[in-house]
């Protein structure tokens, strides 16, 4: 935490976490996979304070109540609901569908529906309107990522003039792929509401500075974006995990435990591994195709290795992301139909979620870690890896595209879509000698205890703090509708 802050911190995000501690992995299984939830946890529990967001249910009519509330431990919980109409144009298709693509670049699944959009807004208008009879003046509030960009205006809007912070969890894409939605334009403008806009790399800060000059106009001097009355600090925060905690997982006789389990059942083979949310961005498919590649190619490592691929399921509802799964599912039947033996099945596919605990034991276990998002504006998985190394590290396998790339220099960085060199890289990280091994380790261990989930936290709070305070903002634009349904 910076020194000492000088308000309650207010988190807003479209979906409240649980932060209940889970009791059994059974429990711990059911809690979704979240980068953002993975890195402020902690934080929130330690600094007490308010989480503000949608309930994740949905109902068949919006209710109009107030918001629930629930306390866990120092944290109030507060959640509004939506109707099963508003799910499916905000989240499922808006942000899901049409931002989500957008923002890592994949122009062709971009959704283009004004309806949806409209509903976007409103949303945000809802939650602002909910939010902001909450707030106290010394407040800083920080909202998080692509569904509630509007927000800030919109509680601008209000009369909020306290602090106000947003952090972009995914990349920012390049100007010329942003102005694909006819929408780009409103959304840049929100962001003047702010006076803090953090990215994870250099590139994602360039990239949005690019777009508010030359869309709206304004100059960015490397640090503030003024436009009229508008000032927005835009602020680079490469987010982290907590290094210490995954390697005492890492070493712990649970983990032990379960590592001698796996080693049994590939019976002395390399395991190679893949971690993530099922999501068409991270690149599971490419990967998959990448180590096809490789028996392909190195025959004499048929029976040598065991590949586990994690996928946690996610986005059910988008149609993307069951084409993928379709996508997946037929990839590990063509592999394993292709190479396996009587005693081998070069894919083991797992698709479900596992507790942190249990994720520490495969990463230990993995000779290489295939971390190979398509585009990703971060990914804690490739710095979770390293942290839960032993005295025998293993190879991290990493995408040029993600925003971990930026500062994990020392790993094997690949270009995913290159499945030829992939392969080699694969190659070549299952031949690397323990010398070689642990010297990449060594600093790679050091970035990862460098920037942390607290590192990440501290920085943006700390900026936000040293913001104007309440009364010298300028006033925001009206609204093009005024009603907060
Ligand atoms: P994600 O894309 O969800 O989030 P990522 O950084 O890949 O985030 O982290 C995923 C988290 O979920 C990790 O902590 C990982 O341990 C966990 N996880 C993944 N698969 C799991 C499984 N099968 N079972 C259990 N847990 C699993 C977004 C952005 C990222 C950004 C984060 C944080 O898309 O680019 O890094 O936010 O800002």
């Amino acid at each position: 935490m910076p020194t000492r802050m000088s308000g309650r911190l207010v988190v807003v995000s479209n979906r409240t976490p649980d932060l209940t501690t889970p009791k059994t992995p059974t429990d711990a299984r059911n809690q979704p996979a979240s980068g953002l939830v993975s890195a402020l946890r902690p934080a929130l529990l330690e600094t007490g304070g308010m989480w503000f967001g949608w309930s994740g249910k949905a109902t068949r009519r919006r209710e109009q109540s107030a918001p629930q509330k629930r306390q866990i431990g120092p944290v109030q919980l507060l959640t509004v609901n939506l109707s099963e109409e508003e799910v499916h144009d905000f989240y499922v298709s808006f942000c899901n569908r049409t931002l989500w693509p957008l923002f890592h670049s994949f122009p062709a699944q971009v959704r283009i529906v004004s309806s949806e959009y409209r509903t976007y807004r409103r949303i945000n208008r809802y939650f602002a309107a909910h939010l902001a009879p909450l707030l106290k003046p010394n407040d800083l509030v920080w909202v998080h990522d692509y569904h509630l960009i509007p927000l800030g205006m919109e509680l601008r809007r209000l009369g909020w003039e306290g602090r106000l912070g947003f952090f972009l969890h995914i990349p920012f894409p390049p100007v010329d792929i942003l102005t694909i939605s006819p929408h780009s334009r409103p959304l840049l403008e929100d962001l003047e509401a702010y006076d803090l806009v953090g990215f994870h790399t250099q590139r994602y800060r360039k990239n949005c500075a690019d777009a508010l000059e030359s869309e709206l106009g304004g100059r960015f001097d490397g640090r503030l974006y003024r436009h009229g009355p508008a000032r927005v600090q835009l602020g680079v925060y490469a987010i982290g995990t907590d290094p210490d905690t995954f390697a005492e997982w890492a070493k712990s006789p649970e983990a032990s435990r379960q590592a001698t389990k796996l080693r049994k059942m590939v019976r002395g083979r390399r395991i190679l591994l893949g971690v993530d949310r099922l999501d068409y961005t991270k690149g599971i498919c490419e990967r998959l195709l990448a180590f096809d590649r490789l028996l392909d190619r190195h025959p004499s490592w048929r029976d040598q290795v065991s590949m586990t691929q994690i996928s946690a399921p996610s986005r059910t509802r988008v149609p993307e992301y069951t084409t993928q799964k379709r996508e997946v599912d037929r990839l590990v039947g063509e592999i394993n139909g292709r190479y396996s033996e009587d005693d081998w099945i070069p894919v083991r596919y797992l698709y479900r979620s596992y507790a942190q605990e249990e994720l520490a034991a495969f990463y230990r276990e993995a000779d290489v870690c295939l971390v190979t998002p398509l585009r990703d504006g971060m990914n804690l998985v490739a710095k979770e890896y390293i942290a839960a190394q032993t005295d025998s590290p293993g190879v991290l396998l990493l995408s040029q595209f993600c925003g971990t790339a930026e500062d994990l220099i020392e790993t094997l960085i690949v270009n995913p879509y290159d499945i030829d060199g992939t392969a080699s890289a694969l190659n070549r990280a299952l031949n690397m000698d323990l010398a070689e091994r642990r010297e990449r380790w060594r600093a790679l261990s050091t970035r990862v205890h460098e920037r942390t989930a607290q590192t990440w936290r501290d920085g943006f709070l700390a900026d936000l703090e040293k913001r104007d305070r309440p009364g010298s903002r300028p006033k925001p634009r009206p609204a093009a509708s005024k009603t907060p349904r």
